[in-house]
């Protein structure tokens, strides 16, 4: 592994590390029944980037000693919980009928059908109860405006993800132009990870502040990139790297932009979006450091 990997790879695990105490703690809270507490815990304790998570914490690292340390780890608690629901959710045989995720066999062959919808619903609704609860807060007040702010974002992005998830479907099969399928992947999967940056960017800035626009951006340009990678990866990468069904998208004739573009083309789109991303940052200079180097693994990211 090169010196530069490993920087990328550091970024991450730590987030990693981080975010999987902090969801341990926020799932143990709540005292679940079985066997929803099973299959909640299969949906979000195994495996995962966390992605969403380690955005949240590297745009908190724009300002050192954020005293809004405990709004951003809700943040992104709240944030990967919505994003484990959605996964469940799309896993399911009414959705993409999907055996296999994160390395592990999916939600609903675990637990079946009903248990898995479940596990996706009530993953949804405590985002918002972590969100507006005083987890990780250790005495200091909360700031009801961030808080609020917070469930706006997700709630909207959420509602985003839905909405591109249906114009998806229904795209199935059909002959689409690049700026429907640009639609459709700003909502279902750029949405979530621009709300993860905008989460913790409200702890930090004030919307009227210039980094707010800049970090608008960025999270549009990197939110679009995610997914056109995630294109490219369906038909460049085996199952067993990725951890899901390789040449899922193909099998059931998903709109995509290596399938608009050529493989070519996909690749070259995905590095101005990823160069749209980075100049986004520039306004940020060494403060950036962290997002900069998420923005790197996830252009030369294989899985
Ligand atoms: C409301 C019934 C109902 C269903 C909702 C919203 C939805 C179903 C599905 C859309 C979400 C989806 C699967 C989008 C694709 C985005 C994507 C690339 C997901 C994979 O994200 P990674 O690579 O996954 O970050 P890991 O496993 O690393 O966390």
């Amino acid at each position: 592994m090169s010196a530069t990997t490993s920087v990328f790879a550091e970024v991450l695990t730590s987030a990693q590390q981080q975010i999987q105490q902090d969801l341990t703690l926020a799932l143990d809270a709540f005292g679940l029944p079985e066997p929803i507490k099973s299959a909640v815990h299969h949906a979000v304790m195994l495996g995962g980037k966390r992605v969403r998570p380690a955005l949240c914490y590297a745009t908190a690292a724009l300002q050192p000693n954020n005293p809004n340390m405990a709004a951003v780890r809700r943040a992104a608690v709240a944030v990967e919980l919505v994003h484990c629901y959605s996964l469940v959710h799309d896993d399911l045989p009414c959705m993409d009928n999907d055996a296999l995720r994160r390395g592990q066999p999916t939600c609903h062959i675990v637990f079946g059908e009903s248990t898995a919808l479940l596990a996706g619903d009530i993953l949804q609704s405590m985002a918002y109860e972590v969100l507006s609860s005083r987890l990780f807060d250790q005495g200091v007040a909360v700031d009801q405006q961030i808080m609020f702010k917070q469930m706006q974002l997700l709630a909207t992005s959420s509602s985003k993800m839905v909405c591109g998830q249906v114009l998806d479907l229904a795209a199935e099969g059909q002959r689409i132009d690049q700026s429907t399928l640009e639609n459709i992947h700003r909502n279902k999967t750029g949405a979530l990870i621009q709300a993860a940056i905008m989460m913790s960017a409200v702890t930090v800035f004030k919307g009227t502040d210039l980094a707010i626009t800049q970090l608008r951006q960025f999270g549009q340009a990197i939110g679009l990139a995610f997914q056109v990678q995630d294109d490219i990866l369906d038909i460049t990468a085996n199952t067993e790297v990725l951890g899901k069904t390789a040449g899922k998208d193909v099998q059931v004739e998903k709109s995509t932009y290596p399938a608009l573009l050529g493989l070519d083309e996909a690749k070259n789109y995905a590095q101005q979006l990823h160069d749209q991303a980075l100049e986004a940052l520039a306004y940020f200079g060494e403060d950036a450091k962290s997002l900069y180097e998420i923005t790197q693994f996830l252009l030369s990211r294989h899985y």
